[in-house]
């Protein structure tokens, strides 16, 4: 046993912005925290500073769990993504804490390996459709098992998820959001394009995914899933927004295509009534916006009851703290489906040090004790916080859309 004798929060941008907590036991033991909100990386680490941390010294370090109810029932205003991530970010350091404390990887203390590796999928994208499919076949030359396909769309400027850098992606393109334009006219026949040449191009023995990025209605989405459903696509992501839950009804009523939803989810409640009406079938939470390795566990139990696997958000804002902890989370969770990996910048994977890799389309956690992953806090004073955010989208006539 062992008290926690400090705590800070940690900014670096080795090529964006990442939020990161230590913390420190009196017997000398350190865990790290991803508490990264793209684009809101200060208001976590205030939420920390100013708010959770003062609460956190002195605390007996291996009380993970009551530390947890301490700070989700004690916040009065309770859930968000800002308390949620400031909470995950001490219970990600603290299951380090623990683990390295016994001397094991983390997912031997969670319940010992389920599989041999983590399936992980890449984002292959490209203004056109053969640029995309060249994309994809790189991605099976690297591997990959399964493929997130985005590509541009003819008459829009600029498209989501797709971008320059081809192994990562950054979204979070200047200091104010940058407004893109959307059509959804435009862009709902260029994806049973792209399946189709792609499935010709790749054949059947590969995964083939798509994010809508929360752009469609319920209807739209629907029309999507029917259109896609010759291609066999392991899901569509986010085809509508998730805020009213019954939408996702109207969409199962009319396609087999699956369905992933979750990425912007904090807790359990958020998840609650699409799993247990069974409206979807991966759930994306992770461990950096969810409350950490503890709640997952809560989501990832209540999914399985009702057949819902995992599918864990892995975009570049997510830092390789995040990673590491959520293929810890991935190696054991019964219910496992797949885990997103866009790759870090050469810079960010200097700053932090990790276990993690990647083979034959899986990535696996490595054997390091607690999660594997540690921050070179000198080097990542080198890279000093620099204002991004998130873009947002106006139709063509200029009217708010989500982005
Ligand atoms: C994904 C996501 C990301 C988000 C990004 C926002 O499926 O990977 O939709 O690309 O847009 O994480 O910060
Ligand atoms: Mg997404």
């Amino acid at each position: 046993m062992a008290r926690i004798k400090s705590a800070r929060v940690i900014l670096t941008c080795p090529g964006r912005n990442f939020t990161t907590l230590k913390i420190e036991t009196e017997d000398g033991l350190t865990g790290l925290g991803d508490a990264t909100v793209n684009g809101r990386e200060l208001a976590v680490a205030s939420y920390l500073t100013d708010h959770m941390i003062p609460a956190l010294i002195g605390r007996e370090a291996h009380q993970i769990e009551d530390i947890w109810q301490y700070f989700y029932r004690g916040a009065y205003w309770r859930r968000g993504p800002i308390t949620m991530a400031a909470i995950a970010a001490v219970d990600t350091a603290l299951w380090d804490i623990k683990a390295k404390a016994a001397g094991m990887p983390l997912y031997q203390l969670l319940g010992g390996a389920s599989r041999t590796g983590v399936m992980v999928y890449g984002h292959a994208n490209g203004g056109t459709l053969d640029e995309t499919i060249a994309e994809a076949r790189r991605y099976r030359e690297m591997g990959y098992k399964a493929i997130r396909l985005q590509t541009g769309v003819p008459g829009l400027a600029s498209t989501y998820g797709v971008s320059g850098d081809k192994l990562f992606y950054e979204p979070a393109d200047a200091a104010l959001p940058t407004e893109n334009v959307w059509s959804t006219v435009k862009y709902l026949p260029t994806v049973p394009r792209l399946f189709e040449a792609a499935r010709e191009a790749l054949g059947w023995d590969v995964h083939l995914l798509h994010d809508v990025h929360h752009r469609l209605t319920p209807i739209e989405a629907a029309r999507l899933g029917k259109d896609l459903e010759p291609y066999r696509p392991f899901w569509i992501e986010d085809p509508t927004p998730a805020e009213n839950q019954e939408s996702f009804r109207l969409i199962r009523q009319h396609t087999t295509t699956p369905l992933a939803v979750g990425e912007v989810f904090n807790t359990v409640w958020d998840c609650k009534d699409l799993i247990q009406n069974q409206l979807i079938d991966y759930i994306r939470t992770t461990v950096v916006h969810a409350g950490g390795i503890s709640h997952m566990r809560r989501i990832a139990h209540l999914a399985e009851l009702y057949g819902v696997r995992t599918g864990s958000h892995g975009a570049t804002d997510l830092s390789p703290v995040c990673m590491g902890a959520a293929l810890h989370f991935d190696l054991w969770v019964p219910n496992f489906g797949v885990q997103e990996y866009m790759r870090h910048t050469a810079e960010t994977d200097a700053v932090f040090p990790h276990a993690y890799s990647f083979k034959d389309g899986d990535l696996h956690p490595g054997e390091a004790v607690g999660h594997g992953v540690e921050i070179d806090e000198a080097l990542a004073a080198q890279f000093p916080y620099r204002p991004a955010s998130l873009p947002v989208n106006r139709l063509e006539d200029g009217t708010m859309h989500n982005w």
